[in-house]
């Protein structure tokens, strides 16, 4: 359905002096798995790139090609000129963490917008935007086809991770037959599954689940709002080495819980900040609406944000705002209009 937009991004890639590519800040398998590919791409065309990211990524995510490129060094901004800046898998610049950067240049690159987020600005000049989709990955992976790119196996590799990373292993509702098929068509090229899941997936270590088991064990439930929620120290996380794919298993887990109408995790980061992961499977909730409250965005099943700390403050903040914004207690859609 974006045949010409696709075709018209295709063209502006493949024919650009330099370009600056961007994921967004603690950049998950979905950003870095498209910009990755992206990169791939670049590299066929001979055009050269930089990566800029505002904050590093996860150790979990470092088989994918390039990622040792990704600089975050604001310097990136002045000492080169870009034509072009391509930024992936990020509702808007602010979440990219770039708007300050972009605001401050002296000169106007076209800026790309390849993402999936409902909650998605149309930042860009160019906006290859599906909210129907999976993933960033199965957005770029169809205007790669469309184009008739040549895709090689490290590049299917690149795209098969953010599709596995943000359909939770294709089973959340993001997933559709459009996503199998894609996936499907990426493991022909020679995607490597097993790569993503001896990486991804990481079998958790014993203290590992100790902290989960501590972390669960603190659920509660918000009875007016029927909200379960949840903490994790940033002691807890350096203490015990957990990793971003064991925080990521705890948050997808709020999904498995039987009581209320979505889950929140709320965590610790090193920074003081405290990040807020909302989950939930029912049609009737949208959890993006909440994550805006807080400055946050995402999907309606799957969305997120970030407050300043500490954690209890946080917390009181978020429930004063949710019980103010549904009055009636009910986070079910009907309220939200
Ligand atoms: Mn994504």
């Amino acid at each position: 359905m974006h045949t010409e937009l696709e075709k018209t991004i295709f063209t502006r890639m493949t024919h650009a002096s330099h370009v600056l590519l961007v994921p967004h800040k603690n950049p998950d398998g979905d950003s870095l798995g498209s910009l990755t590919c992206c990169a791939n791409l670049l590299e066929q065309y001979n055009i050269p790139y930089h990566i800029y990211c505002a904050t590093t990524y996860a150790q979990q995510l470092a088989f994918l090609p390039h990622v040792t490129k990704l600089s975050t060094n604001p310097a990136l901004w002045k000492s080169i000129t870009y034509d072009h800046i391509i930024v992936f898998d990020a509702g808007d610049l602010g979440y990219a963490g770039i708007d300050k950067h972009i605001q401050a240049l002296s000169y106007k690159p076209t800026v790309i917008n390849i993402d999936h987020h409902a909650t998605n600005t149309y930042f860009g000049d160019y906006n290859l935007v599906d909210t129907e989709s999976s993933s960033t990955c199965e957005v770029f992976y169809r205007c790669l086809k469309n184009n008739t790119a040549t895709i090689t196996p490290e590049m299917a590799t690149s795209l098969l991770t953010g599709i596995i990373t943000d359909t939770d292993n294709f089973s959340n509702d993001a997933t559709r037959p459009q996503t199998l098929y894609a996936a499907s068509e990426l493991m022909n090229l020679g995607g490597d599954t097993q790569i993503i899941k001896k990486w991804v997936y990481e079998k958790a270590p014993l203290h590992a689940l100790h902290i989960w088991g501590k972390v669960m064990q603190r659920l509660k439930k918000h009875h007016l709002l029927n909200m379960c929620y949840t903490h994790i120290t940033h002691q807890e996380i350096d203490e015990h080495g957990i990793k971003e794919a064991h925080i990521s298993g705890m948050v997808n887990f709020l999904n498995s819980i039987q009581d209320g109408h979505a889950g929140l995790l709320v965590r610790e980061m090193k920074d003081g900040t405290i990040k807020g992961s909302f989950r939930t499977t029912r049609d009737d909730v949208n959890v993006a609406h909440m994550a805006k409250q807080f400055g946050g965005g995402g999907h309606k099943k799957a969305a997120g944000f970030v407050l300043p700390g500490p954690i209890d403050t946080a917390v009181a903040h978020i429930f004063e705002t949710l019980e103010t914004l549904f009055p009636d207690g009910s986070v079910t859609e009907q309220s939200v209009a």
